[in-house]
């Protein structure tokens, strides 16, 4: 490292730079160190592309910097000169290239292969504009555009390649160019992510701050936005082109690359591990066979070796997130495609009567995950519950045909960004206890069980979360002018709006503390509600889920008899960042999703990490949390899937029911659609979700209401014992180490790679 960054870049001392020279001239050293340490590492014959399309990186300096190994140094030199790392790090534009869980993933495992010393990059798209950006407007979300990239190279994350293809679509051609991140391991080898684009993409046809655009026009928007909405058939079209054009660029990649590593393509398999992240890289395989065709390999053969070199992951059991695409979409945007699609299916047809398993259903769709499978070599799912729920339930008919390809792998979070770099003070003390060996070695971290009756470790912890509440109300205080508590309990809930998450039953809680307040039995400790949570714009009971709790903020937050015992807020914007902030701070982490539902979940992972404590179902990974830190450290509630699974069977929930048989509920879901709401909201809005719970709740947030209700006064009642609490704290901390992604990473590369 050169502490001459600044001279180096604008021959300046940092005293004369500004923070964003001072961020610049960062990067611009960062990426030279990368320069230089890239050939420290040799490339392994075989090598892994994980093929996805989101990479929800987040903020990368800070990340780079700690990874690199200089992040002290780096932090003190500007201390010196009267700089703060905070500000710097402030700079940054986030680039938002994913939805949630599943894009965010995606960027740990990078940060986990670079860090194994695994060979492996990351194949995506250049979206111009990641997610949108969240502002509150009139208590509703208001999406704005979010452009990340600076136009000037210098002064960018992404390295310019000289690779570019000719990618053919249908009804025209366009020209593509790779684009490179560089993905440094902690304290070891540098992958890449490549992300491609088109040179004549149109930021202008945005109008404004506003998200919508022509979608027609793909010349000009074809990598201009993450996941354009596909609520009508242009939306759906675009998709298409933006996948087509993801996994082409992949393919063409892969191919020219194992070549040169001397790959005569027969032996493909050899030189590369595929894997498809979720269904949206699906139409790799056939692209694949196609290429390989054209390289004159035989039909059969090319199936084959496609076969053993594609792996599936499966990441929901939504069925309105499993794609179907129809083909007549695929005909007009890929019409080179369609025939082997359709030879793939002939052959699973020719195989099996089961029409549960075919490729092309009667409506003439194509199910996208049924490819993976059948042309894939393993399919995992993303938690042990997960699993399966997929071999008995979702993919049983794949199951008993394939069952030597499905396996688990649970997912897991890097360390590096998750509490090395989101909680230093932690970290440090961490550290000082247990020594450095965690930072590489997370199982490490049970070596805090001895401190459990150490009063003295205790109360650090206790102090350490306690300074990090404040650090996270300051924040709270400048961006958003709310004022809240340290001393509160930091109940917490962070992720995607969707109804199967039941943010609404939080809500219901909270009306149900602000009724108990004013009747005057008022909790001993004061209680915050945190939520950050984006729905998406086509989402209409999501969106009013967010209009309600903007009421209830508004409402809460200035009632004076109820504000100093309860307040609620809703974090705009919700992003990596803010997640950094407020995952430290976190004293109940609320996973609450309607069991069988949530895949895995992975800020249930990164809360335990920051000694918080899990109030969840019986879902997901909250399941093997539950396993790893026993009864004692989590609070679970609520029916199990196997019910949850029967009562959808049967169709035998009826929401109305428990609306009428329990006064409580009853009250409080009356009060979303009482006068002092309606003078707050949006009165359409709090009738069209009032209307939806009680007469649909398709996710059931009625049925587990009394159970949750009882074990949150459980938690409330627990958390006034402190040396009990910090006991749960540290068991739930040290039990985290099965959850870094360098674990679930080495079990793919065990299980399903095989590359080292
Ligand atoms: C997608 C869609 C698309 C449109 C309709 C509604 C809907 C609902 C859910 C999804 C989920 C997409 C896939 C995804 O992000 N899955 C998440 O993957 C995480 C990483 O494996 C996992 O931790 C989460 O539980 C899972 O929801």
């Amino acid at each position: 490292m050169t502490i001459d960054f600044c001279m180096d870049k604008y021959k300046k001392t940092i005293k004369d730079c500004c923070n964003e020279e001072i961020y610049y001239a960062l990067l611009e050293m960062t990426k030279n160190m990368t320069r230089a340490r890239e050939k420290e590492y040799f490339d392994s014959k075989k090598k892994v592309y994980y093929i996805s399309a989101e990479f929800l990186i987040g903020k990368i300096l800070s990340n780079n910097l700690i990874n690199l190994g200089i992040y002290q140094d780096v932090k003190k030199i500007l201390e010196d000169n009267g700089k703060s790392m905070d500000e710097i790090e402030e700079i940054e534009i986030e680039p938002s290239l994913g939805n949630g869980g599943l894009g965010r993933l995606a960027a740990c495992f990078l940060d986990s292969m670079a860090t194994i010393g695994l060979n492996g990059d990351g194949i995506g798209i250049n979206y111009h504009m990641g997610l949108f950006k969240q502002v509150f407007e009139g208590h509703q979300q208001i999406e704005e555009g979010n452009p990340w990239i600076h136009k000037e190279e210098d002064k960018n994350w992404l390295n310019k390649t000289e690779i570019t293809y000719e990618i053919q679509f249908g009804d025209r051609k366009v020209i593509s160019r790779m684009y490179d991140i560089d993905i440094i391991g902690y304290e070891n080898r540098i992958n890449k992510l490549h992300l491609f684009d088109i040179d004549t993409v149109d930021e202008t046809i945005v109008k404004d701050k506003d998200i919508e655009f022509d979608k027609t026009c793909i010349d000009k928007n074809l990598t201009l936005f993450l996941y354009p909405d596909d609520s009508d058939e242009k939306g759906e079209l675009l998709r298409i082109y933006q996948q087509y054009f993801m996994v082409s660029n992949g393919a063409r990649l892969i191919l020219d690359e194992c070549k040169k590593k001397g790959s005569d393509f027969h032996n493909l398999n050899e030189y590369a591990a595929i894997q498809i992240n979720d269904t949206h890289p699906t139409m790799i395989i056939p692209e694949l066979i196609r290429l390989l065709v054209k390289e004159g390999i035989d039909m059969d053969e090319a199936i084959s070796i496609v076969s053993k070199t594609c792996a599936y992951t499966n990441h929901t059991i939504l069925a309105e997130a499993l794609e179907k695409w129809p083909l007549d979409y695929l005909a007009k945007v890929v019409p080179q495609l369609v025939e082997i699609i359709k030879l793939l299916d002939k052959k699973v047809r020719d195989k099996y009567d089961d029409e549960s398993v075919y490729i092309i259903d009667k409506k003439n769709r194509v199910h996208m995950a049924h490819l993976d499978i059948h042309y894939g070599y393993s399919v995992n799912g993303v938690a042990k519950l997960h699993t399966d729920i997929l071999k008995n339930n979702e993919l049983h008919n794949f199951y008993k045909i394939y069952p030597d390809k499905f396996n688990n792998k649970t997912n897991g979070i890097t360390f590096r960004r998750w509490l090395l770099h989101c909680n230093e003070r932690l970290a440090d003390y961490i550290e000082t206890l247990i020594g450095s060996e965690f930072k590489k070695d997370a199982s490490k971290l049970e070596d805090l069980k001895k401190y459990i009756n150490d009063d003295q470790v205790l109360k650090t912890l206790l102090d350490i979360k306690l300074e990090n509440k404040k650090e996270l109300k300051a924040y709270l205080e400048k961006t958003q002018n709310i004022s809240i508590d340290e001393n509160s309990i930091f109940d917490i809930q962070i992720k995607r709006l969707h109804e199967y998450k039941r943010q609404q039953l939080n809500v219901l809680f909270v009306i149900n503390k602000y009724f108990e307040i004013k009747n005057g039995s008022k909790p001993s400790t004061p209680i915050t509600v945190i939520f950050g949570a984006k729905a998406a714009k086509a989402y209409v009971i999501a969106k009013d889920i967010i209009h309600l709790i903007l009421c209830l903020q508004d409402l809460i937050n200035n009632d004076e008899e109820v504000s100093p015992y309860l307040k609620v807020v809703m974090v705009e914007n919700y992003n990596v960042s803010k997640a950094t902030k407020l995952i430290p701070a976190c004293d109940i982490s609320e996973q609450i999703s309607l069991a069988s539902k949530e895949a895995s979940g992975t800020g249930n992972m990164k809360l335990m990490l920051n000694g918080a404590i899990t109030l969840g179902t019986m879902d997901g990974a909250n399941v093997e949390i539950a396993q790893l830190v026993g009864n004692e450290n989590i609070y679970t509630f609520g029916e199990g899937s196997e019910e949850v699974i029967e009562h959808y069977k049967n169709s035998d929930y009826v929401a109305k029911d428990f609306y009428e048989k329990d006064e409580r509920i009853k009250k409080c879901v009356d009060f979303i659609i009482s006068d002092e709401m309606q003078k707050i909201g949006d009165k359409e809005s709090l009738n069209r979700l009032y209307s939806e719970i009680i007469n649909k709740d398709w996710f059931m947030t009625l049925l587990d209401f009394d159970d949750y209700l009882k074990q949150k006064e459980k938690v409330f009642a627990d958390y006034e014992d402190r040396k009990s609490w910090a006991q749960k704290m540290i068991t739930n901390i040290s039990m985290a180490g099965f959850f870094s992604s360098d674990r679930a990473i080495t079990e793919y590369e065990k299980d399903i790679w095989k590359v080292f």
